[in-house]
């Protein structure tokens, strides 16, 4: 059979079509949920708080969950299918109670059941920890698309690593980010479940021998200087109608009794203690950068750790059903790789055949080429991991080994392809001839896969033609395109009931299954009713964010004014700066014009940064320092108010997205890859004010350009920029605003008695070289929020467009993009559960 050629079922094959799938009765409900109350939490309906009550209901939801996960599995195993492994160092899973409920068509039932009981299940909802195993788009996109996959009835797992704390919690000390440590488990996970039947064991450190066969051929044996126990701990994925449960599956370390024998034996009594202690250290703490490379041991370690052990229980489920039959494992296996931090899985794979079973070469390779597939997320360099051959030659002796062994096969087709060109096959190898070598993971990951995918069309498309162009060359068609998506279920339904509820008054219930349907609300674009009742859904919804800013940050907003909404990692890629600039310029106007004519307006921001990123933390307390600023002042307050969130994160997303009327997208054109909220956001009905980057340029598409504010130089127009040789200063004298707002950050008027507190932020567009263009692109930004402030002006041309964006996401959700992964990638069918 070969599996890899047939061709995936059509859209909507796979649809589930009518919920609610389970029918659990209120009394039921209410019956389990008080069960649970007095048999798990030794506590009754008069004494529970709201953490009781949430861990009651959990269980009860859970009850539900394990028996569809039991039939999931036992169908996917009864099947043999083939099915599709996501490895992920992160997944931003958030919240999952009322994620479940929903899923399971329950959560109506639920909310009336608690009312009876007299508990208010939105509050309930707020006890709930996010699971934070994540830093940001990488992760959550992780999670929207196991949800796609659960929900689409595909068989699939995903594979990551059981970190004790994830990304830190934030808090803002005198307008500045302290990082405090994340304890999602503290109080117990009412969803996962531990599995030491399936424990894994792997290896660390130590040497490789070589040694002769019977046949004179060389064999190589590693031994280990460590072994580490990878405890499986899972976590069930309910899909939309809650018939198929698929499993996430975090890998927890370990100490192992026996560890470290070699140093051990060696009389390293100490030393093997001390291993000890580090075992337990390695899921430890989740690393909190994003883009940049942090070439930190550890780090690699975990990258191995998790690899591995998935690896080792991909293998023994396929043996349970083939034995040591290798024939049939690349039908059966697909093994993608989100971004390269799990590549190490590559010569991993590559050992498990050839020293362990004893392939040759030849097979084993064409093996692993079968079997792995990669995603970019990135383009920036300093994101590109690599890791010094020394470090990977500590850890993991044999592993370099076969890298060597992989890159040197590799460069014998260079040379056939470019006979001579040693520049191609330096910029090509695995290896990075520096001062210190290094493994280029990128390249391995590339070489290594059967499919090489970005994340929208235009990264994509610098992906083939500035990052891996002779890798386009030399293997045709392995590069393509698999443009991101979003969960319609948590990113709609769940988070903005409102609009859920008055989209299916209009349309029925089948959009979150088929998203493309929301298209039929565009018919009501210029109905007058229709844009009353959706900017009536969009007020409340402000309302309801208006509260929770005052709550979290005692600042009290203008529900009337536009809320304009920045939420994303803190880069200066994604120029939270530019946003600052502009917000210091229309303090500047209605200072000096105090009529000067704007619609009120609300900046909200939420970012974190990585603790160790300076000029990210300055934007932070820039902001905040702004913030202050702008809102005591009464001369300017009544149009101008700033807001940072503090502690962003995906729980506290679902609240922004619903009240957002614009957002920000201005990332430097070619820097974003794709984006993920800005779809998140304008599902939501938030008009876009962006630069043509990521995927902003496929909504652009979609919303058609009336309904979107486009502004900046290009892709090209950037590139050209750079090679004339790009000079911030030239901004900085022809533009009086410009001078004046970034002269401004030298005075302590901001920062009373720390004068200077922010002249690093100026310097960083100045004599930093202004590496991403804020200065370029300020005027056109300007004029472009110009035009939105106009727009908005007009209540039913702006009503118009929030409702076009909302209409024109059917794109954009992560079922699209998980079809195309299996079209084009993972060649899988569906598999129902009865
Ligand atoms: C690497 C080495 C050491 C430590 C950390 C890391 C690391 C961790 C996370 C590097 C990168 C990340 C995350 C990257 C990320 O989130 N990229 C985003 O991916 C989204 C989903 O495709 C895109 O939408 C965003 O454009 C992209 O920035």
């Amino acid at each position: 059979m070969t599996t890899a050629t047939k061709p995936a079922k059509q859209a909507g094959q796979n649809a589930v079509s009518t919920l609610p799938a389970l029918s659990l009765s209120k009394k039921a409900f209410k019956e389990a949920v008080v069960r649970h109350l007095h048999c798990s939490l030794g506590t009754d309906e008069n004494k529970a708080d709201n953490h009781a009550w949430y861990k009651a209901i959990s269980a009860a939801i859970q009850e539900l969950v394990l028996e569809r996960l039991r039939t999931t599995q036992k169908n996917h195993y009864l099947n043999d299918t083939r099915a599709v492994h996501y490895l992920s160092a992160e997944f931003l899973m958030g919240r999952l109670l009322s994620n479940n409920m929903h899923n399971f068509g329950l959560f109506e039932t639920a909310d009336s059941a608690l009312k009876e009981l007299g508990v208010t299940l939105s509050d309930v909802l707020e006890e709930e920890p996010d699971m934070a195993l994540g830093n940001g788009g990488l992760g959550r996109l992780a999670a929207c698309f196991i949800d796609s996959l659960a929900t689409m009835e595909f068989p699939a797992i995903g594979y990551g690593i059981h970190y004790e704390h994830g990304l830190f919690r934030q808090e803002i000390k005198n307008g500045a980010q302290i990082e405090r440590p994340d304890s999602w488990r503290d109080y117990g996970n009412p969803w996962e479940i531990c599995r030491p039947e399936s424990i894994q064991e792997i290896s660390l450190y130590g040497y490789v021998e070589t040694k002769y066969g019977t046949n004179g051929q060389i064999q190589k044996e590693w031994h280990p200087g460590a072994i580490v126990k990878g405890v499986p701990w899972d976590i069930p994925v309910v899909g939309y109608g809650g018939k198929t449960v698929n499993v996430l599956r975090l890998w927890e370390s370990q100490s192992s009794g026996y560890f470290n024998w070699d140093v051990f034996n060696a009389g390293g009594y100490v030393d093997a203690q001390r291993e000890n202690v580090e075992a337990e250290t390695i899921s430890k703490v989740l690393y909190p950068n994003d883009e940049t490379e942090a070439g930190k041991e550890l780090r690699l370690i975990q990258q191995y750790f998790f690899s591995a052990c998935s690896l080792k229980d991909i293998i023994r489920r396929y043996k349970r059903a083939h034995g040591d039959d290798w024939s049939r494992f690349t039908d059966q296996v697909v093994i993608q790789l989100n971004d390269t931090h799990p590549a190490i899985a590559i010569p991993e794979l590559m050992r498990i055949l050839v020293d362990r079973a004893e392939l040759d070469w030849d097979s084993a390779w064409a093996i692993c080429q079968k079997t792995f597939a990669y995603t970019n997320h990135t383009l920036l360099p300093e994101a590109l991991e690599k890791w010094p051959a020394r470090m990977l030659e500590k850890i993991l002796p044999r592993h370099l080994e076969i890298i060597y062994e992989i890159n040197h096969r590799f460069m014998a087709e260079v040379e056939k392809k470019w006979p001579g060109n040693n520049a191609i096959k330096a910029k090509l190898s695995i290896i990075e001839e520096s001062n210190e070598k290094m493994v280029r993971m990128g390249n391995l990951s590339v070489i290594g896969s059967f499919a090489v995918n970005g994340v929208a069309e235009i990264h994509s498309k610098l992906v083939k033609q500035d990052l891996f162009p002779e890798f386009d060359q030399l293997y045709p068609g392995k590069l393509t395109n698999v443009t991101n998506g979003i969960t319609p279920r948590r990113w709609l339904k769940a988070c903005n009931p409102l609009l859920s509820e008055l989209i299916s008054k209009k349309i029925g219930n089948d959009w979150p299954l088929e998203l493309d349907q929301l298209d039929k609300i565009s018919e009501l674009a210029d109905n007058k009713t229709f844009q009353n009742q959706f900017m009536k859904v969009k007020q409340k919804n402000k309302q309801a964010l208006a509260a929770e800013i005052k709550a979290l940050t005692g600042i009290s907003v203008d529900t009337k004014a536009i809320f304009d909404i920045q939420i994303k990692r803190l880069h200066e890629y994604k120029r939270q700066h530019l946003n600052v600039l502009h917000i210091l310029a229309l303090y500047r106007r209605l200072l000096e014009n105090p009529n000067y004519d704007i619609h009120p307006r609300v900046f909200i921001f939420g970012a974190k940064a990585a603790p160790g990123y300076a000029l990210a933390k300055t934007v932070i307390f820039a902001i905040n320092k702004i913030a202050d600023k702008i809102n005591s002042d009464n001369r300017v307050n009544h149009k101008l108010k700033v807001v940072f969130m503090p502690n962003y994160r995906v729980s506290q997303a679902e609240k922004m997205i619903p009240a957002a009327d614009v957002s920000q997208q201005i990332s430097t054109a070619g820097k974003e890859a794709s984006g993920t909220g800005n779809m998140k956001l304008a599902l939501n009905g938030a008009v876009t004010i962006g630069t043509l980057d990521g995927a902003n340029i496929e909504i652009a598409e979609e919303v058609g350009d009336e309904n979107i504010f486009i502004f900046g130089n290009t892709v090209e127009q950037v590139n050209a920029l750079h090679a004339k040789g790009y000079n911030p200063y030239d901004y900085y004298y022809q533009n009086k605003e410009i001078k004046a707002v970034l002269d401004w950050l030298d005075s302590d008027y901001f920062t009373p008695g720390q004068p200077g507190a922010l002249s690093s932020l100026k310097q960083s567009m100045l004599d930093g070289g202004d590496p991403y263009l804020c200065l370029a692109d300020f005027e056109s930004y300007s004029e472009a929020n110009k035009a939105l402030d106009l727009a908005y002006k007009d209540k039913s041309r702006w009503a118009k467009m929030a409702i076009l964006n909302t209409a024109k996401m059917g794109k954009f959700t992560s079922d699209r993009s998980i079809r195309d992964y299996v079209e084009k990638i993972w060649k899988l069918d569906t598999c129902s559960v009865k």
